[in-house]
């Protein structure tokens, strides 16, 4: 079951670390912010989920040092790409099917709220919102990406000119305001 907290920005432990601040985050304030949770047992539940919100594509990512093509160095740059602050402009549905790690939202204070997640937690992050994603210290992580069009890996990094214009970023500010 996936646990939900404000990231302790003080810690400059190693980021596979929990940085956990001791303030938890409610699933009220999550809706608040457009994330949605739920703990999904059954794969076929995701399913349903899928079907409702008219996802056609998915695929498996495998993170860990022994399975990830080009080995640790590769799985490193790739971590990298995945824990700077980005948005997308369509909503992703993550399902984790083993292992375990982090998804960092930022909420309308621009706060880190964390969620760790678990096999059987299913998360969609909407579109237009900052994330960031990162492992655990187990450095391992298996989970299905589901994605309404084709795979579509355009991240919009923060630090991207115009990205506060963007029209995905605005509508997300609206829908939380
Ligand atoms: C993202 O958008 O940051 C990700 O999908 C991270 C990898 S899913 C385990
Ligand atoms: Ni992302």
């Amino acid at each position: 079951m996936a646990q939900f907290y404000y990231y302790d920005e003080e810690s400059n432990a190693p980021y596979t670390e929990d940085h956990n601040s001791g303030k938890a985050v409610s699933g009220e304030q999550l809706a608040k912010l457009g994330v949605f949770y739920r703990f999904v047992e059954d794969p076929e539940g995701v399913e349903v989920i899928a079907k409702e919100r008219k996802y056609k594509n998915r695929d498996t990512i495998v993170l860990d040092e022994k399975s990830f093509p080009g080995g640790k160095d590769a799985l490193n740059a790739k971590l990298d790409l995945f824990f700077q602050e980005h948005l997308h402009e369509d909503e992703e549905i993550r399902y984790i099917l083993d292992g375990e790690g982090y998804f960092d939202v930022r909420d309308a204070d621009d706060k880190w709220v964390r969620a760790k997640v678990f096999k059987g937690d299913l998360l969609i992050i909407p579109a237009g919102i900052f994330h960031r994603f990162t492992l655990s210290t187990t450095r391992y992580i298996k989970a299905l990406r589901l994605f309404r069009d084709q795979p579509k890996w355009e991240a919009l990094q923060r630090s991207t000119a115009g990205v506060e214009k963007n029209q995905h970023r605005k509508e997300y500010l609206r829908s939380i305001s």
